[in-house]
């Protein structure tokens, strides 16, 4: 939890058919009451919750171009595996930001952060490490959190996790919802430039009046949850933290009977003018 301000060098690191005219009008409709009939079947009311340095931007890297320092996020404690002798860094090293010079299409800015693939490496916040961030599980909101990833010399054997948390009583992190596990797999990382981070989300479901975390304040954690200490590491940026309001159950269900109905006679309907 204890936060230096080392800085280290960079050594680690669709589509219509033209047929009848009448045809094209009646197609068009259909489309039309799906698209409607999707926008109900989804989420309304998402909003976007700022997560303070959530860019990775804070602090700069120039000119050295790395920091093991991140603003606002918090780091575990070294674990008692961990001895720096053995791998020939410190902890604080195993987690840290980057000027992103041979960059990922896709960044956010101009810094990325790393997580060394080491078990227990983690950057998490909540409002007790980071007052700015105070955002709440409100009654009847889901939230996702999200970030752009990417896996270098890794291999199968090596994971991370995202989840959301909040405090208990004793100050105790303590998990909300199935956290979100990211297996490393080539298929997915593919390195051939240029490099593009990958989205992935944990979404929690809508808080309950009952919820243990209704009110509390939200915690977001990633988390390195299983390597074979082959050197690797797990390249990150842009985190999105959003709410939104989840349909109704028995709503959700008619709306997606009526997309499946408008589905079909949609299907239906593009069989009959081919
Ligand atoms: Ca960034």
């Amino acid at each position: 939890m204890v936060r230096t301000h080392t800085v280290v060098t960079n050594n680690n690191h669709p589509i219509f058919y033209r047929k009848m005219n009448s045809s094209i009008a009646s197609l068009k409709n259909s489309v039309a009451t799906l698209a409607i009939s999707a926008a109900i079947c989804s989420t309304l009311h998402a909003a976007s919750i700022a997560v303070p340095n959530g860019s990775f931007e804070s602090p700069s890297t120039l000119p050295v171009g790395v920091s093991t320092s991140i603003d606002s996020w918090q780091k575990a404690s070294q674990p008692a595996y961990f001895n720096p002798a053995t791998f020939g860094f410190t902890w604080d090293q195993t987690a840290g930001i980057f000027y992103d010079t041979n960059p990922y299409a896709n960044h956010d800015g101009t810094q990325c952060a790393y997580m060394l693939s080491f078990p227990q490496v983690s950057l998490f916040q909540d409002y007790s490490t980071t007052p700015a961030f105070n955002a709440t599980y409100a009654v009847g909101q889901s939230y996702s959190l999200t970030l752009g990833l990417f896996g270098k010399s890794l291999t199968p054997n090596n994971s991370l996790q995202l989840s959301l948390y909040y405090r208990d009583a004793g100050n105790n992190i303590v998990t909300v919802g199935s956290p979100t596990t990211i297996t490393y797999n080539p298929a997915i990382f593919p390195t051939t430039a240029p490099l593009n981070l990958v989205d992935y989300s944990v979404t929690i479901p809508a808080v309950q009046a009952g919820d243990a975390w209704a009110g509390k304040n939200i915690g977001i954690m990633i988390q390195v949850t299983a390597s074979d200490f082959t050197g690797g590491y797990w390249d990150m940026d842009n985190i999105r933290l959003t709410s939104a309001v989840p349909e109704p159950g028995v709503a959700s269900l008619f709306a997606l009977g009526i997309c499946g109905f408008v589905a079909r006679r949609a299907t239906q309907r593009r069989k009959s003018i081919s």
